[in-house]
């Protein structure tokens, strides 16, 4: 057993300053020195894939970011962990508990199997690991280990932690209290019938012709970003290959580390409503610098047009319910480009809701600059902000 500052101490001095996750009570007395302790930041994220995402937008943006997690949460964060940290090269620290210890304590039953297979799905996802640490003697060696694997490949590292690594450790600090507001109410500005609004395309083009390229532009996975890429290829632009549902959590990632950089998410519905939870961590944290634009096609447009359930729903007036400070809704290209203009000189959490039709170029191709090469440009794109 170690204490908490035994770890994070030299971590921090390693860099390891951003920490986000969704708690264990193995990790308890970890996340609260985290909170407690000046030089750190951490974010609650609402489940374990969002963490691997936000961790990996934070990273872009030039921090060292720790992932922590129940190893009933592996499950929620494999995806992330296959297609967003491995195809871009980011190397978060993951810090996985292990519930269900083969042999250890009597645990709860549904923590058993899931104990029995946490490190066969690490090494199944090609994943280097080891166990955390459990006497002083071996931290630096584990943090070195760590460190030096995570600079020479640019690829994640996981710590597995058992039962009893950390000592206790008391919260000190009070929640803020939260502003609640009961009383939020949203109007939808839809006027016309599905085939008359805009295709995906003429929304990519106004947004790149007015937001230019001092903006870091996220674009979720599917024909959004293909179309982009499409439409003219930037170095400011993050085309997300996989990882459905990820770009907001991501996006988000980057605001908060960089604050001056105005960050657009440009959604889609059947990505939203996979981690439609990451709405939640940005209406609480509130970036001023981030812009989550979703083009609502009501389709799984790339996978064949197959209806999503979006037509009745009103994401603005869910936008709002989560926090976010100012929500648009249109479906008029022309009103979408006074949107933009003034979201682009406004400062506040944003959120557009554009409704479109589905429908692409015929014979889209594919982005021809690599994950990696993306990673690479818009990290220094990011980082020069
Ligand atoms: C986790 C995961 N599930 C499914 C897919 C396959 N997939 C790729 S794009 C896509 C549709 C995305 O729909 P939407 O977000 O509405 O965007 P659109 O295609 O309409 O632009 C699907 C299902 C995937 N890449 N990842």
């Amino acid at each position: 057993m170690i204490t908490a500052d035994k770890f994070l101490t030299p971590a921090r001095e390693l860099g390891f300053n951003f920490f986000t996750g969704t708690p264990c009570s193995y990790l308890k007395p970890f996340i609260n020195y985290v909170i407690d302790t000046d030089g750190f930041d951490f974010i609650d994220s609402v489940n374990e894939g969002d963490a691997i995402a936000i961790a990996a937008g934070a990273t872009v943006a030039g921090k060292r970011a720790v992932v922590m997690f129940q190893n009933s949460g592996l499950g929620n964060a494999v995806n992330p962990i296959t297609s967003l940290t491995y195809t871009f090269n980011l190397p978060v620290m993951i810090i996985t508990t292990l519930r269900g210890e083969p042999g250890g304590a009597h645990d709860e039953p549904q923590h058993e199997l899931m104990g029995q297979i946490t490190t066969e799905m690490l090494e199944t996802m090609r994943l280097k690991w080891a166990y955390f640490p459990q006497t002083d003697a071996e931290v630096i060696p584990a943090l070195k280990l760590a460190d030096e694997y995570m600079k020479k490949n640019h690829q994640p590292f996981v710590f597995v932690m058992r039962k009893d690594d950390i000592a206790d450790y008391k919260l000190q600090k009070k929640p803020a209290p939260s502003k609640k507001d009961f009383s939020i109410s949203h109007t939808d500005h839809f006027e016309l019938e599905y085939k008359e609004r805009t295709t995906r395309t003429p929304v990519l083009e106004v947004m790149q012709k007015v937001l230019g390229q001092e903006v870091a532009v996220v674009a979720t996975t599917g024909k959004t970003g293909r179309e982009l890429y499409e439409v003219g290829d930037l170095k400011n632009q993050f085309y997300m290959v996989g990882s459905m549902g990820c770009a907001l959590a991501f996006g988000f990632g980057i605001a908060l580390c960089k604050p001056n950089l105005k960050v657009i998410v440009v959604d889609g519905d059947g990505a939203l409503l996979m981690r439609t939870g990451s709405m939640a961590t940005v209406g609480a944290f509130k970036p001023k610098n981030l812009v989550h634009l979703l083009i609502d096609n009501e389709a799984h447009d790339s996978t064949g047009g197959q209806g999503t359930v979006t037509g009745g729903i009103s994401f603005g007036a869910i936008a709002k319910g989560f926090g976010y400070e100012q929500v648009y809704s249109t479906d008029l290209l022309s009103k979408f480009e006074n949107i933009l203009n003034e979201v682009k000189a406004n400062n506040g959490a944003t959120f557009i809701h554009l409704k479109t039709q589905k429908g692409s170029p015929e014979k889209l191709g594919r982005p021809k600059v690599t994950p990696a090469e993306v990673s690479v440009r818009f990290a220094d794109f990011v980082q020069s902000k």
